[in-house]
Formats: structure tokens, sequence, C-alpha cells
């Protein structure tokens, strides 16, 4: 079982309710391929009635088709929700445009007001790795925040400034406290949001086989060398057999480290664990 929430996390939502007030908005940031078990419900808590922007990051490594689904799902609760590709050097320019269209009452008054130049703060929040820091040097168009491949890489909060027009506060990713569920602790882990040295790699890697043999079978077959007979196997049996095509012979903890880091760079396939059609039916 994952061990949640290390004092630093609780420190985290500490200082995003201390400095939520200082800014104009929020940007709520959820993995695209998990935007339902990403979701930090303290977010909404502490956010009040500021205006938020849900920004479903990593959306080049999802199912586009559910990327779609879950944007209507989130604009029908009555959301601001787009998502996004930070690795593509347009995001930036995108994200500042619908900014100020979120905003524009509010830049119109502040224009009356004979304030020509309204300085826009936002606040980017969400769970480790999901992108926080990477779509704020997208927007400053420049390296200014540190961006890394694996959880908890900003470890402080950090003002970054977009010429005279925005300021914008990174902050440490949030893993929110009392989660106890298995089946979202294994899709945020599979996606990276959990340090990769606090669960154990081979139940996330048979959890993610399960989905891949149900949704991405051919890629899985395609990336490990499978053949039809080796779909039947159970889900411990396709590891190991997996583990053997990669050349690692019985060291499957290795192999699932693979298997797991292969799908987070796409190579089975986009995927998107959660799917809207399953919440609606436990509602
Ligand atoms: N493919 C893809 N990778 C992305 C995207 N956004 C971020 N990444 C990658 O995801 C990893 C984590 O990005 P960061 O920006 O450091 O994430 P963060 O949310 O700031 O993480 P913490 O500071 O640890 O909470 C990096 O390797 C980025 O290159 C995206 O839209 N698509
Ligand atoms: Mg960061």
């Amino acid at each position: 079982m994952i061990q949640w929430f290390p004092g630093h996390m609780a420190k985290a939502i500490r200082q995003f309710e201390e400095n939520v007030h200082l800014v104009d908005i929020v940007f709520e940031l959820v993995d695209a391929r998990c935007p339902f078990s990403s979701i930090n419900p303290e977010v909404e808590k502490v956010s009040k009635n500021k205006p938020r922007l849900m920004i479903l990051t990593k959306a080049d490594l999802a199912n586009p088709n559910v990327t779609n689904q879950w944007i209507s799902y989130f604009k029908n609760k009555g959301y601001a929700a787009i998502s996004v590709d930070s690795k593509n050097n347009t995001t930036g320019k995108y994200i500042t445009k619908v900014v100020k269209d979120l905003l524009k009452d509010k830049i119109a008054a502040s224009k009356d007001k004979g304030l020509d130049n309204k300085v826009i703060r936002a606040i980017c929040v969400g769970v480790p790795n999901v992108g926080k820091s990477t779509l704020l040097n997208q927007i400053v168009k420049r390296r200014a925040a540190q961006v890394g491949n694996r959880a908890g890489v900003t470890k402080g909060q950090q003002w970054l400034k977009a010429g005279n027009e925005l300021e914008l506060l990174d902050t440490p990713g949030i893993l929110w406290p009392k989660f106890e569920n298995e089946e979202v602790a294994n899709k945020l882990a599979l996606t990276g949001a959990i340090k990769d040295s606090i669960y154990a790699s081979d139940d996330v890697a048979l959890f993610a086989l399960n989905f891949f043999r149900q949704h991405n079978r051919d890629g899985l077959i395609k990336r490990y060398r499978l053949s039809e007979e080796d779909m039947e196997l159970s889900d411990v049996d396709l590891l190991l057999k997996i583990t053997k095509n990669v050349g690692m012979r019985d060291d499957y903890e290795r192999a699932s480290m693979r298997l797991i880091l292969d799908s987070r760079k796409g190579k089975i396939g986009p995927f998107t664990l959660d799917s809207v059609d399953e919440l609606d039916k436990e509602n």
C-alpha cells in the first residue's frame, strides 16, 4: 500500500491557502491521463470563490477522445476547462489568451479606473509531476522554474513574471490527505505523481497490464513482441513473459519499472485511465 501525505504536503496546502487571496485566478492542473483521480478536492475548498481554470496537462499522452469527454464533463459542471500539451511552444500564448478572456470583466473594470496595465496574478496548483513548472515556463517563455521527470521537483513557492502583464506563482505538487483508494493510488503512481521509491512497481505494473490489455491491446503486443496466445495469460504470467521478452530473465521488478516508464513515455500508445462513463455509472 502506498504511504500518503508526507508533512510537506500539509505545508503546501497551508501555503496555498495563505496565497490564494493574492491572485486573480487559480490554475488547477490535472493529468489528462487521469483527470478525475488527480483532482485535489482541497483546492476547491481553499480557492473559495476565486475564478478557476481547469487545465488537463499532457494531453499528447492521453486518448484524445476521452480528453474531449472530460472537457465536456468539467464544462457541464461549470468549470472553465482546457487541455494542453506543454511541449508545444504555442501553449503559453494560448493560456494567456484564455485567461484574459476569462478575466475580461475584471480587466475592463480596472481600465475604467484608469489602470491601463492590470497585472494578472495566477497561482498554479496540482499533484506532483503534473507539469506545473513546465506550463509556467511556457507562459513566461524561458526556463524560470526547474522542471524534471519525477515527482517533487519544485520544493517551494516561486513567483515568475511574464512581461508586465502576468505574475505566476509556481507551487510544489500536492497529494491530499486520507486518500485510501487503491485504484486512484495505482493511477497516480503509473502517471508519475507519486515518488517511484514509495510504491511496489510490480503492483502498479500489474494494474497497468490489466488496463492496457483491455484498452491498448495492439500497443502492448507490438511493444513487447507478444503473441495472441500470450494475451490469454493471466496478468502475472504476462508480466513474466514481458520480463523475458525485454531480456531481463526473471527480474520482474525491473521489468515492471520498464513497463511503467514505457507507458509514461507514450511507447504503448496514448491512454486515459479515468473513464467518464464509469464515473457516471457510479453516481
Ligand atoms: N508529454 C508531455 N510532458 C509534459 C507535459 N507537461 C510537462 N511534461 C513533463 O512532465 C515532467 C514534469 O514536469 P514539471 O513541470 O516538472 O511538473 P511539476 O508539476 O512542476 O512537478 P513538481 O514540481 O514535482 O510538482 C517533465 O518531464 C516535463 O517535461 C506535457 O504537456 N506533455
Ligand atoms: Mg514543479
